[in-house]
């Protein structure tokens, strides 16, 4: 897949009003802070198209991205970010529950574990909740970088061990773009 156009498109801070136009859905879900926003930034070769921070909490609504105007990419508050209130946390545990549930649209979920902590709990619920939605998702450990050899391999083998029905595995760095045409080949199956 050649991304030749990305644009904002716009944000919802509900399920009401979402798009109706019927264009396939690649979806990007993880915990706060994962890179969501910044691994959408290096697959549309667009910096600051997603806005990004070292700060967890950033995205904090439903951020739809059109590209090549015939598909979206969507940006999604993290989850897991223990500093918001819990009334706050509550409010987007069921959007992001309620559109991964309900949004026919999606045609793809892109879950993203941070490479240096794969196997969390938060992380292995998502999964669960995934496949009994009936979501196909694949998953891309983020901060590939960060990590030396021996921790690559680890990381990649726990991974493994608690992902069996992910569809693909993509190691990613959006620092220098690595697994990047990986990514763009498998996004490119689901969004046919
Ligand atoms: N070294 C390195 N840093 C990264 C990478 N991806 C993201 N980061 C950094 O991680 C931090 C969080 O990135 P974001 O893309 O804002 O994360 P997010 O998942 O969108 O966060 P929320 O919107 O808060 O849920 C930023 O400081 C990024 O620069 C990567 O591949 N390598
Ligand atoms: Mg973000």
């Amino acid at each position: 897949m050649n991304i030749t156009t990305a644009d904002f498109f716009c944000s919802y801070s509900s399920l009401n009003g979402l798009p109706s136009d019927g264009r396939p859905e690649i979806v990007f879900v993880g915990r706060s802070n994962v890179g969501k926003s910044s691994l959408l930034n290096s697959l549309c070769a667009r910096r600051g198209l997603a806005k990004t921070s070292s700060t967890p909490g950033k995205t904090r609504l439903i951020n739809y991205f059109l590209i090549n105007d015939n598909l979206y990419f969507v940006d999604l508050p993290g989850y897991g970010y223990a500093k918001v209130g819990q009334g706050e946390r509550e409010s987007w545990g069921k959007l992001l529950t309620g559109y991964i549930q309900k949004r026919t649209e999606i045609a793809l979920v892109v879950l993203l574990v941070d490479s240096r902590h794969p196997g969390m709990a938060s992380d292995r619920e998502m999964m669960e909740f995934l496949d009994y939605c009936g979501r196909p998702f694949g998953i891309v450990l983020t901060k590939w970088d960060k990590l030396k050899q021996a921790e690559k391999s680890k990381a990649r083998r726990t991974i493994e061990s608690c992902a069996s029905k992910a569809k693909f595995i993509v190691n990613y760095s959006s620092l220098s773009g690595s697994g990047r045409d990986g990514l763009l080949a498998s996004i490119d199956t689901f969004s046919q």
